[in-house]
């Protein structure tokens, strides 16, 4: 790889926040915020952006990043007394320099190490002592990987329980035309209705509004299809059997302020997840969670990639 295409580089992001950027040799890149732990930027080996973030998101704490992959830890939305989404997406992280072993991809050269521990303050809000590692890891077929280690490290003996997502926006053509593959059939909580449970048609899932969807005990695979940019993101995931699926439509859009009234229209979030049963660990335990994401130039009309094939395949 050439000098100036270093596999892993920390730069400076917008309003001077520390970023690093991966890159692998095909041409693919990623970009993760110190604050947040945010992955904010995926490209593929033709430099096009794959994630939604908004062009009215601040990058100034203590406002999450709108957009991007932003990590909901402790508390998924507002299951529980933390703020929506819990506090790890508006803390800043550091560098792990000496991450404990990793069954990494060896290949993957493009890979950073990020780690959350609590500061006094923040035990204050959540009691507990615990290390958050992340590692963000671009594969030499352009694929996005990101894996949560999170141990209690609770001196007094107390266990702690969380949920989690990594709410993904993926950049989408135009939601009208995107499906949806894998969820269909399964029970969800729908949080426009009080978290009643419902049970998913037999199709595809399509979008014609707002849509803001626990899905339960979800297969590992799911495949989000672009119909007019010819792509198929596969979202594979381990450790999280949920997946939240979100587009806030245009009331929604507009009642945001970190969001553009039209950009609904190019973005959905799926976002792989543990709600239904909260994760609980005693002192010295460890949960891991991850997330692989790959986009596959292809259209499902042209019957070369058929999701359900995907869905069943490797
Ligand atoms: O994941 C879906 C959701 O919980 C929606 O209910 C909506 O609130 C969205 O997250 C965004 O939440 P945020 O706290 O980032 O505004």
């Amino acid at each position: 790889m050439s000098s100036e295409r270093v596999a892993v580089e920390l730069a400076k992001g917008v309003n001077g926040l520390d970023k690093i950027i991966l890159r692998n040799t095909r041409g693919s890149s990623a970009e993760v915020y110190l604050y947040g732990g945010h992955v904010t930027s995926w490209k593929n080996d033709h430099g096009e952006e794959l994630l939604f973030v908004s062009s009215k998101t601040l990058f100034k704490p203590p406002k999450p990043i709108r957009g991007g992959i932003p990590l909901c830890f402790p508390q998924f939305s507002n299951l529980g007394p933390l703020e929506s989404h819990g506090f790890a997406r508006n803390k800043v992280w550091s560098i792990d320099t000496d991450p404990p072993a990793f069954p990494t991809n060896s290949s993957s050269k493009a890979h950073i190490d990020l780690i959350l521990k609590p500061s006094e303050e923040d035990m204050k809000i959540w009691p507990h002592s615990y290390e958050f590692r992340l590692r963000v890891a671009l594969g030499p077929g352009g694929d996005l990987m990101l894996t949560s280690r999170i141990r209690n490290t609770n001196s007094d003996g107390k266990p702690f329980t969380f949920t989690f997502a990594y709410h993904t926006y993926f950049s989408v053509s135009d939601i009208s035309e995107v499906r949806v593959e894998g969820l269909e059939t399964l029970d969800y909580l729908d949080n426009l209705k009080n978290r009643e449970r419902f049970t998913e048609q037999g199709d595809a899932i399509t979008f014609e509004g707002e849509v803001d969807k626990i899905y339960l005990g979800t297969p590992t695979k799911i495949a989000i299809l672009d119909h007019e940019k010819k792509r198929t993101f596969v979202l594979r995931k381990d450790g999280l059997p949920d997946a939240v699926v979100w587009n806030p439509w245009d009331k929604k859009a507009k009642a945001m302020s970190d969001f553009g009234d039209d950009e609904y229209k190019h973005m959905l979030c799926v976002e792989a997840a543990a709600i239904e049963k909260p994760i609980t660990l005693k002192p010295g335990e460890e949960w891991r969670g991850r997330l692989e994401l790959s986009a596959v130039p292809s259209s499902y009309c042209s019957g070369q990639l058929d999701p359900q094939r995907v869905l069943q395949g490797s």
